[in-house]
Order: C-alpha cells, then sequence, then structure tokens
C-alpha cells in the first residue's frame, strides 16, 4: 500500500513539475545525478522481466484533449512512456479464452466472450456493450493464480472517461474469500465497495494498466458507471497477467 502511495506521490510530483516548467527550470537542484528512476530497483532483480502486451493500433492521434472531468489523471504527451510491468518470467495472459459473467448477462451490443478472446482493435464488433449505470463483469480463471498486472480496454474510439472503475480479485466467485481491490477510483462509493481514491483517466489504445503486486486469486471482477459521453459501459479486452500459485 506504502508503494501504492508512494507511486501516486511521483506522479502528482512530476504533474507540478511540468505545470510550472517556465518557473522552476532554473531553480532545479543541480547535482550532477540523474534522477531516480522509479523502476530501477525492480528491474535489478534477475527474476522479474518486463510484459509487453501487443497493442491494437490507435483509434485517434495525439495526445488526448482531457475533458471537463474532474480528479483526472493527465494524458501522457506521447505514447509509450508508461513504465512497463514488471512480472516474474513465466507470467502470461492468463484471462484468455476464459469465462465472463456480468450483472448484464445480455449486452446490447455484443458478448461477453469477446472480453476475453484476445481481439484488442477498437472499431466497431470488437466491443461489448452493457446497461446503463452500475455494472461489472467478472472473468473465471479457472485457478489460483499470482496475478502480477491487469490491463483493461474499455474503448478507445475517442478518448473517453469511465466512471467509477474497480478491479478486485478473490479465491470465490461470491468475492468473499482474500478479496483484493486493485484500483478504485469510485469518489462517492456508488458501487458500495469504499470510496476510492484512484484517479480516473482517459482510454487510448494502450489500455489501462493496474498493477497487482502478485495478489493471488482466481476471480477477477471491473465495476464502472457509465463514462462522460453516455450512461453505458464497455469493454474490449481485459488481459490478466498471472502464473499459477506453486
Ligand atoms: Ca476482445
Ligand atoms: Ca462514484
Amino acid at each position: 500500500m506504502s508503494k501504492l502511495l508512494l507511486s501516486l506521490f511521483l506522479v502528482l510530483a512530476v504533474t507540478l513539475v511540468g505545470c510550472g516548467d517556465e518557473e522552476v527550470d532554473e531553480q532545479m537542484p543541480v547535482n550532477g545525478e540523474p534522477p531516480e528512476v522509479e523502476h530501477d530497483e525492480e528491474a535489478a532483480d534477475p527474476g522479474m522481466v518486463e510484459i509487453e502486451p501487443e497493442l491494437p493500433r490507435p483509434m485517434f492521434v495525439g495526445t488526448p484533449v482531457p475533458a471537463e472531468v474532474d480528479h483526472l489523471e493527465p494524458p501522457r504527451e506521447e505514447a509509450g512512456e508508461r513504465p512497463p510491468l514488471l512480472a516474474p518470467e513465466g507470467t502470461e495472459n492468463v484471462a484468455l479464452g476464459k469465462p465472463v459473467t456480468s450483472s448484464d448477462p445480455f449486452p446490447i451490443i455484443g458478448e461477453l466472450e469477446m472480453i476475453t478472446n484476445g481481439v484488442k482493435d477498437g472499431s466497431d464488433g470488437n466491443f461489448v456493450e452493457l446497461g446503463p449505470f452500475e455494472q461489472h463483469v467478472t472473468i473465471d480463471l479457472e485457478d489460483m493464480y499470482e496475478i502480477y498486472g491487469i490491463y483493461v480496454w474499455h474503448y478507445h474510439q475517442e478518448a473517453r472517461i469511465y466512471f467509477d472503475v474497480v478491479v478486485k480479485t478473490a479465491d470465490d466467485p461470491d468475492f468473499t474469500e482474500n478479496v483484493n481491490i486493485l484500483f478504485n477510483n469510485d469518489l462517492d462509493n456508488n458501487h458500495g465497495l469504499g470510496a476510492g481514491e484512484d484517479l480516473r483517466y482517459i482510454e487510448t489504445f494502450e489500455g489501462k494498466l493496474i498493477d497487482a503486486k502478485g495478489v493471488q486469486g482466481r476471480y477477477v471482477r471491473l465495476y464502472s458507471n457509465g463514462n462522460n459521453v453516455n450512461d453505458l459501459n464497455h469493454y474490449i479486452e481485459v488481459e490478466v497477467y498471472g502464473k499459477p500459485v506453486q
């Protein structure tokens, strides 16, 4: 948890420095040392490798313009700046082809199977559209895994922001055993899972990476509550990078 806080702090710090470029540049301490890279320590671990999912083609170009939504993560200037997910060798997408259920079992568009079919293209015909307001989907990994990261593509034809995104894992389908909330930007607790403090973010072809830090679980549930364009909920793909529990 402290690591999460540190990451958030670093993001904030970088944002603040970035905003104040003009005034601050000359006053930056110059000590000849290159800036600390957040992942140095982990990268030095010989058992850890970088996980790079295959990305779909971008559906829009340029830096997304932030919508008028507060508590929003600043968009990255360029694609590919995101630090890679680090995970033990042998980690792979264990959600591929696994069964998906949902609070909306009869999607408006598409099928729930599309969420784990490996296709991340953002064009029409590749997303599932769930009903309005609070909805969730659950992936059964069909075995216990150590989970290192989860990538989520809701929709990337335009720079949308989905609300009340929560991602959690558990050992059982009712989410009563070993429940871990990995991400939560439901600021006012619409889902009743507790108010979250994670930032909202803009959807792009890169998907959202959620660090899971090796948490163990079999079931992954993802919540949302409409988006800044309409009240509906969409998924193109969810990838869960894990290793079987030994
Ligand atoms: Ca898909
Ligand atoms: Ca909310």
